[in-house]
């Protein structure tokens, strides 16, 4: 009797704990789908003006348009290219649209929305190799012009990397601005690292040469150094760069390097000339899309990506240490046309059944 009833207890007791563990997983499943489709509805909000502008152009053409012809594609194109997307994308998204449309024999606009979604999407992959830097022994130099959000970045990555237990130290090298080092130090503060640098006046390369070698030193993981945007003119802000690159090179050669321009998402096209100019000076590895929140100009994404051959890594989706995230192509795409986020599962990689 005892014995049933011990085995019964232990029964029970086992029921209890298995039905406990099911309890917490489902838990985390919640938290975890919860913290999924947060980010999800923030990116859904942060595109919304680049919604309007973009998608309710797209929508109204094929409305507009209920057979596939050459209007239907020229109206779709300056759609496309009004949005910010870019001469060349804008040409590679139609011509992979009308050889698929060709291949299908499709006759109605209607039978090729999801092509046009799909080839948007297929411009801006990103390797996985992008954030191999997150992992290892990384010296990060942000760089890019005045205003566009290089510290906060900085400040962002920083908070980031040391959530995941990495160990950073960041490094204010924008020693021309008044008040850059201050600003840096309360991000620094934000984030729980330490600063290297910070006085208004010194030598930018004698401040990334100290904090490299304190990156020696210390044993640190990713050195994060914020530059400066204005210097006296253009070309004394590109030599700078040059010779922080060059003692970087010098005094950790064998250090995983990122360069990561930042560029400001408000500002359309002009973003990928900042770019261009500044991938004559140096090797760009990423870009930094910031203030995705609240533009009507977030096609320059998909532009971005497509035109400089560099990987959009993150976007900056508001001011606050969180609102960094990873760019994901699909989630992106899927925001941008208000697809749900399982559409976007079933799409992507991961989906169930592939
Ligand atoms: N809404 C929004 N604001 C941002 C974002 N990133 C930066 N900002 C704001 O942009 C302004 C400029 O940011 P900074 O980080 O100082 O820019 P910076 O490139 O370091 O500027 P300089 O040092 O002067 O060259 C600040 O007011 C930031 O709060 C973003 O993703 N979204
Ligand atoms: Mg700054």
């Amino acid at each position: 009797m005892s014995d049933e009833n011990g085995t019964a207890a232990g029964k029970n007791g086992g029921q209890a704990r298995l039905l406990r563990n099911d309890i917490f997983a489902v838990q985390k499943v919640e938290v975890e789908e919860k913290e999924k489709s947060g980010f999800f509805s923030r990116l859904k909000a942060g595109l919304s003006k680049t919604r309007d502008n973009i998608v309710k152009g797209i929508d109204s053409v094929f409305t507009g348009y209920s057979q596939i012809d050459e209007d239907f594609y020229e109206e779709l194109e300056e759609i496309l290219i009004m949005g910010d997307m870019g001469v060349s994308a804008t040409t590679r998204i139609m011509d992979r649209l009308r050889e698929q449309v060709e291949e299908k024999h499709l006759k109605q606009t209607a039978q090729c929305r999801q092509l046009l979604i799909d080839s948007i999407r297929e411009q801006m992959g990103v390797d996985e190799a992008a954030y191999e830097f997150e992992h290892q022994k990384s010296v990060i130099m942000v760089i890019g012009v005045n205003g566009v959000g290089k510290t906060t970045t900085v400040g962002k990555l920083a908070g980031k990397l040391k959530a995941e237990g990495r160990k950073v130290l960041i490094a204010a090298a924008d020693t021309f601005r008044a008040a850059a080092g201050d600003q840096l130090a309360e991000w620094a503060r934000r984030a729980e690292v330490p600063m290297i640098g910070g006085n208004e006046g010194a030598d930018p390369a004698s401040v990334v040469y100290d904090a490299v070698n304190a990156a020696k030193a210390r044993n640190v993981d990713v050195l994060l150094i914020d530059t400066a945007g204005r210097l006296h003119n253009k070309k004394n802000l590109m030599e700078e760069l040059r010779k922080m690159d060059r003692i970087i090179d010098r005094e950790f050669p064998d250090v995983h390097r990122e360069n990561l321009i930042v560029l400001d998402g408000t500002t359309g096209q002009n973003a990928l000339l900042q770019a261009r100019e500044f991938a004559d000076v140096t090797r760009l590895t990423g870009i930094v899309l910031t203030k995705m929140d609240g533009t009507a100009k977030g096609g320059i994404a998909v532009a971005i990506q497509s035109e400089l051959n560099v990987p959009v890594k993150y976007i900056g989706v508001g001011e606050a240490i969180e609102d960094l995230e990873k760019f994901d192509p699909d989630a992106f795409v899927s925001a941008l046309f208000d697809l749900a986020p399982e559409d976007q599962e079933r799409d992507g990689r991961d989906g169930p059944g592939k």
